[in-house]
């Protein structure tokens, strides 16, 4: 509500605020103003989900990287495999939760380390470990999300990947772009040049020449920053276009801390001198700490949800419809494929009269039996029951009448046993067999006799369609 100014707008803006003035403005007031607040509260009080993935050739400092930027040891008990071990090896994914709070900020970070990347001969596997990884979080949080209870929904998806490039070569290898296509539409790739301390400042700047023109001429989307908005003040300007001209970073890392000059710090010690992680003259540590914690781990999120997610999840349900799709058109007989209607059932006014079990049927059923056939998982040969029949028949009416009426099908006559049995062919050969199961011939007999007066009403009452083809 705006309210006429009238004569105040004479006054000086400086002069102090009248009683009647402060009274206008809290009227004024409606109070959505504290929406950002309230907003604020909730989300701390809720904290906030990082997942970060490593990824990266054995031995490039993945794990130290990480433990710097955490101020933490994760690795401690890392075995280190042997060469044979490393030739047959797997990629494992190594999941690690760590709650952080800052101020009254908690954190939920996830880190996924690939210890083993590239260590066997074909790369292919360690591909896929990744890949699967990322997928599957998706997936999770897609069946999560669909499920009918939202509430507790713990998200997994990996949020930012880290992608370490060895400082020893000229530019990405085969590999590296191989992994990135593969990469760069499921998730926000951030690329490193790893170990840069073994490298001089020139040759750094080469080095991150090379790389974005390869990254540029495959065509591989890494993860871009946003544009800075322009209400930004000048300092926040000036750090996100440093940040933005450091790409790819150049890392160092350290599971080390010196004493230099009274001071700690994360650092490598070398006859030379030291090198500090943090220094921003020695890597571009800071910077990457800063991009991924302090300034753009929102933005990494949304991008994960707005962009990577909503991919996946217009592909799974592109594919769940075009599978309900095909279960509809087979719903109908391919024999009538010209006429794709439904056929009709004429409605009945006729009630099934209650099964009763006949003594004359039974001992038919009996008297019938093939006794060349095997017995079932209670073990009672057909030939037993076929030469018993007499004796046996009022028994199992009085049985398979009272089961009926109780509602009561006895477990036993449940059990089915699973028997191979062989085709053609090799007998060494397990795809050469046919698995087959056996049921008690008892509970047979029985669910025969159901059939029978099953039939027999159907038939009578004109229920079967013309058009019904295979079982009853
Ligand atoms: N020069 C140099 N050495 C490093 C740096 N970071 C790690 N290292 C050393 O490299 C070796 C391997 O480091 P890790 O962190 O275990 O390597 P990783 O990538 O985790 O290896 P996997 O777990 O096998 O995949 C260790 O001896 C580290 O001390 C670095 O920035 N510079
Ligand atoms: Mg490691």
């Amino acid at each position: 509500m705006l309210r006429e100014s009238g004569g105040k707008q004479n006054r000086s803006p400086f002069a102090p605020e009248s009683r009647h003035q402060h009274q206008d403005r809290d009227r004024d007031y409606i109070g959505f103003a504290t929406l950002p607040d309230q907003v604020h509260r909730k989300s701390v009080k809720r904290g906030f989900d990082f997942t970060l993935m490593v990824v990266g050739e054995s031995g490039l400092g993945k794990s130290t990287l990480i433990n710097s930027l955490f101020l933490e040891d994760l690795y401690k008990t890392r075995r280190i495999p042997d060469v044979s071990e490393r030739i047959q090896k797997t990629t494992t994914i190594e999941r690690k939760t760590m709650e952080i709070e800052e101020r009254g900020v908690k954190l939920r970070l996830t880190i996924i380390d690939t210890p083993g990347f590239g260590d066997a001969v074909n790369c292919e596997d360690s591909w896929r470990v990744c890949i699967n990884y990322i997928d599957e979080q998706f997936r999770q949080y897609f069946t999560d999300e669909s499920g009918l209870n939202r509430r507790n929904i713990q998200d997994n998806r990996v949020h930012c990947c880290l992608y370490f490039v060895p400082p020893w070569g000229h530019s990405l290898r085969h590999m590296d772009l191989e992994l990135m296509k593969r990469l760069h539409h499921k998730v926000n790739i951030v690329v490193v040049i790893a170990k840069a301390d073994t490298l001089t400042t020139t040759e750094v700047a080469k080095l991150k020449k090379n790389i974005l023109n390869d990254i540029r001429e495959n065509h591989i989307q890494m993860y871009e920053f946003p544009e800075c908005d322009s209400d930004e003040d000048e300092e926040f300007k000036q750090q996100d276009r440093e940040l933005k001209a450091s790409v790819p970073f150049a890392v160092v890392g350290s599971n080390t801390t010196l004493e230099i000059a009274g001071k700690k710090i994360r650092g490598r010690q070398y006859p030379w001198g030291v090198v500090d992680v943090e220094n921003p003259k020695h890597s571009d540590f800071i910077k990457l700490r800063t991009m991924l914690i302090s300034t753009h781990m929102q933005d990494l999120k949304d991008v994960t949800e707005d962009v990577h997610y909503e991919n996946f999840r217009a592909q799974c349900i592109s594919q769940i419809s075009q599978h309900a799709r095909e279960r509809g058109e087979r719903r109908y007989s391919t024999l009538d494929s010209s006429e794709k209607q439904s056929p009709n059932i004429t409605p009945i006014d006729s009630h099934m009269p209650e099964i009763s079990f006949r003594r004359r049927t039974l001992r038919k059923i009996l008297m019938g039996l093939n006794t060349n056939k095997a017995c079932g998982s209670d073990g009672i040969p057909p030939i037993v029951l076929k030469k018993c029949a007499p004796e046996l028949t009022p028994v199992l009416c009085m049985l398979f009448n009272y089961s009926y009426k109780l509602g009561i099908f006895p477990s036993n006559w449940k059990i089915a046993r699973l028997q191979p049995v062989p085709i053609k062919g090799k007998k060494t050969l397990p795809s050469n067999y046919r698995p087959i199961t056996l049921l008690s011939i008892i509970s047979k007999i029985m669910e025969k006799t159901i059939n029978i007066e099953l039939m027999e009403y159907l038939e009578h009452s004109d229920i079967i369609n013309d058009r019904q083809y295979g079982f009853t």
